[in-house]
């Protein structure tokens, strides 16, 4: 079948684009060279042992003075464009518009920017992924205050002003679910907070909410017409696959998207909540002896202001998860996984890979692109994030190979055989990195880093050569005419 898939002419669309990422705190280091505030992954891995390594970011890939060799590595692999983020403190020290400007900070992303135009690589571009300024947090709880709505809004137009002529894409947010699910109730990301389950993730969602319409309007309203990028958010989900065809595991595998992807992609094409995750979450909680929901609700000017304010939705996805119902759990002390109450499980014939919940199952993203176009009416649909991790030191990386060809196979069959609008493609990783709590010890990347050595030197594994030969010829396979 493979010889047929160029035989067939099954080449990706002659538009359709091909990317790789990283993000800020996961390759730069510099944590705190030329003027960069402090934020909360340098607190984190300073002040606590919650990295399994007992590694940090500070250093890592060293991008922040290597950004020159790293963009000459980008076009070679022949990218279209280059998914990144910023670090808010290097930009803003301490997170505010009105303090302290760091122009060396400015100056970096500058320099990144005008390389990428120089090669011809769009550039898609973060706004927060997950390195919140310190001092934001110190100050009013980061992203837990109504407060953070509008100092994320200055920042955000700041980068429009600063950057914006050279963006063709916008991130908002990357992966909402993980920053208040991890960020504020199960503590495995910063600034692991963990001291109001079932109810501090929802209010976190709620602000990132309404932070991300109101940047959208902003670009809109302003930036838009002049600027002609695009702006979207960024969401995470497995797929759930239904343990059996029993009705109540398809219920169940449908309650999980709704409670993990719905959260946020519903808000934004329909105004609100999923009406599941009103009705359980609001029905809890009056049993536990709320007043009201620990979901909270939005104003019908809110609703009005969230509907709608994406160009495109982008999909971090890496793996599938089966969901079997369950009886729902008792009302005790509140807990998130209690307002979903479902069993997800692995199959333990799934290929492995270095990250536990990592399993090889390519199917799932064309059954998850699917959901989505039939959930949320059709959107434009970016694969942000997909790769492979292995536990490093692997030159020859053929199972990396194997997930790249199997994972790009099923996202063709997506959009040829189930008429999904994926327009783009974004390979996780650029390099290795830092994997947050999991530190050096899984690698994502295409290229190797070698971290004992000061001069941090990059080296390409097997799959930057499969890479290059998918976004030559836009074929899954390595003999395409
Ligand atoms: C992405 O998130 C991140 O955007 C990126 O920064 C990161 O490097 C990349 O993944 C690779 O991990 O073991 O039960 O705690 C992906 C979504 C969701 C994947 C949470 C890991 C942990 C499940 N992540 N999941 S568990």
């Amino acid at each position: 079948w493979r010889e047929n898939v160029c035989a067939d002419n099954r080449k990706f669309p002659p538009d359709f684009k091909f990317g790789i990422a990283t993000a800020s705190y996961q390759i730069e280091g510099g944590w705190d060279a030329d003027g960069k505030g402090e934020n909360i992954w340098d607190h984190l891995t300073h002040q606590t042992n919650l990295v399994k390594d007992h590694s940090t970011g500070d250093i890592t890939c060293d991008s922040y003075h290597k950004s020159k060799e790293d963009l000459a590595l980008l076009k070679d692999l022949g990218v279209d464009f280059y998914r990144f983020s910023l670090s808010w403190a290097r930009i803003l020290p301490t997170g505010y518009i009105d303090g302290q400007i760091n122009e060396a900070g400015i100056r970096y992303y500058e320099d990144i920017l005008s390389e990428l135009e120089k090669h011809g690589i769009e550039a898609m571009v973060t706004l927060y992924h997950w390195d919140l300024p310190q001092k934001l947090q110190d100050d009013f709880g980061g992203v837990l205050n109504d407060t953070f709505i509008d100092v994320f809004a200055n920042y955000a137009q700041l980068a429009f002003e600063l950057f914006g002529s050279r963006v063709k894409y916008w991130v908002t947010f990357n992966e909402p679910f993980i920053i208040c699910q991890q960020g504020y109730e199960n503590g495995n990301k910063a600034p692991a907070i963990t001291k109001a389950p079932g109810i501090d993730l929802y209010t976190c969602a709620h602000v990132v909410l309404k932070a991300h319409a109101k940047v959208y309007h902003i670009y809109d309203t302003f930036y838009r017409k002049t600027q002609k990028g695009k702006i979207g958010l960024v969401l995470n989900t497995d797929w759930f696959e239904p343990a059996s065809g029993d009705p109540k595991d398809l219920e169940a595998s449908e309650r999980q998207l709704q409670f993990q992807f719905g959260w946020f992609a519903h808000p934004i094409v329909y105004g609100n909540y999923p009406q599941v995750m009103i009705d359980r979450i609001g029905e809890r909680s009056i049993r536990e002896g709320f007043k009201t929901s620990r979901l909270p609700k939005f104003t019908n000017s809110e609703i009005e202001e969230i509907k709608g304010t994406f160009d495109f939705i982008g999909l971090n996805h890496y793996t599938t998860t089966l969901t079997r119902w369950k009886e729902d759990e008792a009302i005790g002390k509140p807990e998130s996984l209690k307002d979903i109450s479902v069993e997800v499980f692995k199959n333990p014939f799934w290929e492995g890979s270095a990250s536990s919940w990592l399993k090889v199952v390519p199917w799932g993203i064309r059954r998850i692109s699917k959901w989505i176009k039939d959930t949320y009416k059709n959107p434009e649909l970016i694969i942000t994030e997909n790769g492979y991790s292995d536990v490093g030191g692997i030159f020859d990386d053929s199972r990396r190979i194997n997930y790249y060809r199997e994972y790009l196979s099923n996202v063709l069959e997506a959009i040829y055989d189930d008429g999904v609008n994926i327009t783009a493609y974004t390979a996780w990783s650029f390099m290795d990195n830092f994997e947050w709590l999991e530190g050096y010890t899984e690698k994502f990347g295409l290229f190797s880093v070698n971290f004992t050595d000061p001069a941090r030197p990059r080296t390409p594994k097997s799959s930057v050569n499969y890479f290059k030969n998918v976004t030559k010829t836009k074929c899954v396979v390595e003999q395409c005419l």
